[in-house]
């Protein structure tokens, strides 16, 4: 009866909440949401999510006391409430598709068959002595074994500690040391492009003396490989095949940890940030049907990896909780060639779609041919995540993607708040789009802005550090392990927020545009610079396909910009495109903007989520040593890069300049 009764809610929901629909659009629901906060809440986590025993407390949160909690009392189970409810309506309707790396071997799991999975799966984590509370290491690709492998964890309240296949042995070590797992999940390899990529070989030496690792479930993805190496291994696909597929779901705390995801700071080595069953779980559910208007049986398209946030929230927990089915991806945007995502949306009638600004601009280079062939009438939403999405990919997506009709979600959030904070939707219709802002607070968000001195920068046209005055449910709890660190780096930075490490503009209408990273802003002979605004600007010059901006130390300015660009493809490497470039920048932004130098490049330090490694960059633009041998070991550890080469090529580059 409860199931039926919340599909019937979830299909009725369009875009704002159908919980409050009686107060009207998303500004008369916003305004509810922060003056009747923990209403907002409660509400919500009664009809989104199943409890096995309900709650009598909402929030017991304070950010200056480092506490956060919700719904601590009640109990509920991820697992159940992101599959089990769902078998009575759609058993045989997909919950995942796999779209493997080669097109046409693509795979489905019906819900009912991966219910079936996870409880054989969890069955196989209990006999390795797998209990609630364990932490477990996942090393696995996206793919229906991995996202059961994050279920299974889910199920029987076990941690899951999802690497990203792709860190290296050293990175993936470390994690395993300070999460404390005892049991690693991992498959033989992956296929990315066309390329067998080794993942077992990096897990044997990760763990290589390393004693606390007792069981390393291997499955399977290349039947050729040899999997089993070592004394420790299992082979998952018979250990899968011979479990029984009966188990007991474990009733867990609200507040008990969901998992651990590693991210990197500023300094230092990477925070594991702990986040929670219910809180994070709601924010998940309530996040993905408002802002991506997700359906019970929506095809949801996020081609986020499962070893980053966006895969936990949007490929894995948000699109199942809601019904719907998700797609994983595992290959890459141009294999075979630039018209792979539109492809796979017209192959399953997407309709989500749900990337990251890096692959929209490399795809923007080629010809609209590789878009157009494609039917991409099914999709309602596009989303962007990760970093400030510039205005000519904006525009690339909204009109020649999105044939002028589909809405943009520019959505910005953190590993650190487990869900979309500030996008341009939920909105009220007719509400203008800005290309390259995130716009509004999603419900229950109350975005503050600080100076330099911890004062509240009050009004309209201002900028800041962008900081949340009221916990929500989906925050991160603390640290691994370092409680303190979480409270220095999050909560005790200003008085009583959650302080973002980001630097936001927040415009005349009252609306947010992220300037990037706080170290990210520079300041040139006392003009306030986000990099982000001079990448945007020269990225919407035609023959520039990708920048990248930083400040650099200059003797009477304070700093200067400093740029890289990429040339789209075809064009010619000249002197003239510098002076183009600089007399954009000086014509659309000011002249103390312009770019000191400008260096054509051939790619960018990227880490594997995309991110450009800017710290890498400002090194080599801020340096005059004439070897790389000189600048090499200030540039620190490089080998986490998606192509740890280009760093030389680009110091190569600067040199000949
Ligand atoms: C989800 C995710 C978080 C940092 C964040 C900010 C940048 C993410 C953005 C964005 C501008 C957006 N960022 N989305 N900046 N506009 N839409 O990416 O999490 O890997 O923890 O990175 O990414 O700087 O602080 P995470």
């Amino acid at each position: 009866m409860r199931t039926r009764q919340l599909q019937s809610l979830l299909r009725n929901t369009k875009r704002n909440l159908v919980e409050f629909k009686e107060l009207g659009g998303y500004s008369e629901i916003y305004k509810y949401s922060i003056e009747n906060n923990t209403e907002f809440w409660e509400k919500l986590a009664r009809s989104r999510l199943d409890w096995k025993e309900d709650f009598t407390q909402v929030s017991n949160s304070c950010f200056k006391n480092g506490s956060i909690s919700w719904f601590a009392d009640g109990k509920l189970n991820v697992f159940d409430n992101c599959v089990t409810r769902h078998l009575p309506d759609r058993a045989d309707q997909p919950a995942l598709i796999y779209e493997k790396d080669e097109p046409g071997t693509e795979e489905f799991v019906s819900y009912a068959q991966l219910h079936s999975l996870v409880n054989r799966f969890a069955n196989v984590l209990k006999s390795k002595g797998v209990k609630k509370g364990d932490r477990v290491a996942i090393y696995y690709p996206v793919s229906p074994l991995g996202v059961a492998a994050m279920l299974a964890c889910a199920k029987i309240g076990a941690v899951h500690s999802v690497v990203f296949a792709g860190f290296s042995a050293d990175a993936l070590r470390q994690r395993i040391i300070d999460a404390d797992c005892r049991v690693v999940i991992c498959a033989d390899g992956t296929y990315r492009g066309g390329r067998y990529i080794n993942l077992k070989s990096v897990v044997d030496q990760a763990i290589e003396n390393l004693d606390l690792v007792e069981t390393v479930l291997v499955g399977t993805r290349n039947p050729e490989a040899q999997k089993l190496t070592t004394g420790k291994d299992v082979d998952l696909d018979q250990a899968l095949e011979s479990a029984s597929d009966n188990c007991e779901s474990e009733p867990m705390n609200a507040e008990d940890p969901l998992f651990l995801l590693y991210t990197s700071g500023s300094t230092g080595k990477p925070k594991g940030l702990v986040h929670s069953q219910a809180g994070y779980l709601l924010y998940a559910a309530v996040t993905t049907s408002a802002v991506f208007d997700c359906q019970p049986g929506d095809r949801f398209g996020c081609v986020a990896d499962i070893g980053w946030i966006t895969g936990h929230t949007y490929t894995v927990y948000g699109p199942l909780v809601n019904g719907a089915v998700s797609l994983l991806f595992e290959s890459v945007p141009s294999y075979p060639d630039p018209g792979r995502y539109w492809a796979t949306v017209e192959k399953y009638n997407l309709t989500q779609f749900y990337g990251a600004p890096t692959a929209y601009r490399s795809l923007l280079r080629h010809s609209n041919e590789f878009i157009e062939k494609y039917d991409r009438s099914s999709l309602k939403r596009i989303g962007s995540v990760g970093e400030p999405i510039n205005t000519e990919a904006w525009e690339w997506l909204h009109h020649t993607v999105g044939s002028s009709k589909v809405r943009i979600a520019d959505t910005w959030w953190q590993t650190e708040t487990g869900g979309n904070m500030i996008t341009p939707v939920p909105c009220d219709e007719g509400a203008a789009f800005k290309p390259g802002s995130a716009q509004r607070p999603f419900y229950g968000i109350e975005p503050v802005l600080k100076s330099a001195d911890g004062k509240t920068v009050e009004g309209n046209s201002v900028d800041g550090a962008l900081c949340i005055a009221k916990p929500w449910p989906g925050i991160a709890r603390t640290i691994h392990g370092d409680h303190e660190r979480f409270r220095n780096v999050y909560l005790n930075v200003f008085d009583d927020v959650y302080t973002t490490g980001d630097g936001a503009h927040r415009d005349v209408d009252g609306e947010y545009t992220i300037t990037g990273r706080m170290d990210d802003v520079i300041n040139v002979s006392g003009h306030r610079l986000g990099t982000a605004e001079v990448e945007d600007c020269l990225a919407q010059l035609e023959f520039i396909s990708e920048a990248a901006v930083v400040g650099i130390p200059e003797e009477t300015k304070g700093e200067v910009p400093y740029a890289f660009i990429i040339l789209k493809e075809g064009v010619i490497d000249s002197s003239e495109h510098k002076l183009l470039a600089s007399q954009h920048v000086a014509k659309v932004i000011a002249k103390f903007a312009v770019p000191q130098d400008t260096i054509i490049v051939d790619g960018l330090p990227k880490t594997r989520s995309g991110k450009i490694m800017r710290r890498i960059l400002r090194k080599l633009a801020a340096s005059s040593v004439q070897t790389f041998a000189e600048i090499a070991p200030e540039l620190g550890d490089i080998s986490t890069l998606a192509e740890p080469e280009v760093v030389e090529e680009i110091f190569l580059k600067k040199c000949q300049s």
